[in-house]
């Protein structure tokens, strides 16, 4: 397996100045000898380029549409060129909003080569809002609608066709903060959300098991990882903390859940902020975590894995 990661150095979409520092601090953090430990090849190709970000109010319901454009389109042809190659393209964000970019490559590769595309969306948010719905104009609030249709042209379209996605193609997880016109819309278009409601009740086993089933042999499965899908607790660094997230265990178990499905294809690591952060300690926990999610487990349990044949 040959994994290319792919740095997007910007905060255009986002709240908060900062997770443009995101990919290096996940390279300092060690990703790349953490996927070569999990035996994995590593090609870094290192940080795209795009405009800066000019920190201007929303206007019609949008902030910095023409940057998150030019930045959705290197990612979304960076994204595609590695998947042409047959290689696991991993976006290093950035914010949130370059998921319109990498899932819309990953949808355009999918449907030429006629495998079924499965998105789980690891996040606090539910990235669901309008430019009619959002409370603040961002466009890290709204990747999933646009992905799914909704939203200018210019973004709908990155990969051609449009709708990229259809919402039964995506399960979101650990959802619990959604604005009330994005609640009634997520309703509406019926998104499969396993929000944090659900984890506590039925617990994360039960969960990954809901979102993982009926996936087989053609399935591609894309993890969009918001960082702040983890509690804020073990994950400071990020722009939008919202207290009551998966713990440090539910997060591996969710991660390792998925490496067992052997399904994985493409991932992103967004809204990791350095200038929120603590020593760098969200950056490490977020490489962990990958680890896991490219199959280290522990001792035990390769070793009931083996014994089972
Ligand atoms: C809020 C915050 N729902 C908005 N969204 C996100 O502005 O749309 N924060 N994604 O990370
Ligand atoms: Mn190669
Ligand atoms: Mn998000
Ligand atoms: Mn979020």
């Amino acid at each position: 397996r040959t994994v290319a990661l792919i740095g997007a150095p910007t905060d255009v979409g986002a709240g908060a100045r900062g997770a443009s520092m995101g990919p290096e601090a996940l390279r300092v953090a060690g990703l790349a000898d953490a996927l070569r430990a999990q035996g994995v090849q590593v090609l870094d190709r290192g940080n795209l380029h795009g405009p800066a970000n000019p920190w201007q109010p929303a206007q019609g319901g949008y902030r910095h549409l023409d940057e998150v454009v030019a930045w959705n389109r290197a990612v979304h042809a960076a994204v595609h060129a590695e998947l042409q190659h047959g290689h696991l393209p991993i976006l290093l964000g950035g914010d949130h909003c370059l998921a319109m970019g990498s899932i819309s490559a990953v949808a355009r590769h999918c449907r030429a080569v006629g495998r079924t595309l499965r998105v789980l969306w690891l996040d606090a948010h539910a990235d669901f809002n309008t430019s009619e719905l959002t409370p603040s104009g961002n466009l890290h609030g709204m990747p999933v609608a646009v992905l799914c249709g909704f939203g200018p042209t210019a973004l709908t379209h990155l990969g051609g066709a449009s709708p990229a996605l259809h919402p039964s193609q995506v399960r979101q997880i650990g959802i619990r903060s959604v604005d009330p016109g994005e609640k009634r819309f997520v309703h509406e278009q019926r998104l499969e959300v396993y929000d944090m409601r659900y984890i506590d009740e039925m617990g994360m086993r039960h969960t990954m098991e809901q979102v993982l089933a009926g996936l087989d042999d053609n399935t591609h499965l894309h993890v969009s990882f918001d960082v702040d899908f983890l509690d804020p607790d073990i994950a400071p660094g990020v722009g939008t903390t919202v207290p009551g997230g998966p713990t440090y265990r539910e997060a591996q178990l969710c991660m390792e859940m998925i490496a067992d499905t052997g399904r994985l294809g493409s991932l992103d690591i967004v809204e990791l902020n350095p200038a929120l952060d603590e020593r760098n300690r969200t950056a490490r926990l977020a490489v962990d975590l990958v680890e896991s999610l490219f199959g280290k487990s522990t001792l035990m349990r390769e070793h009931q894995v083996r014994r089972r044949g």
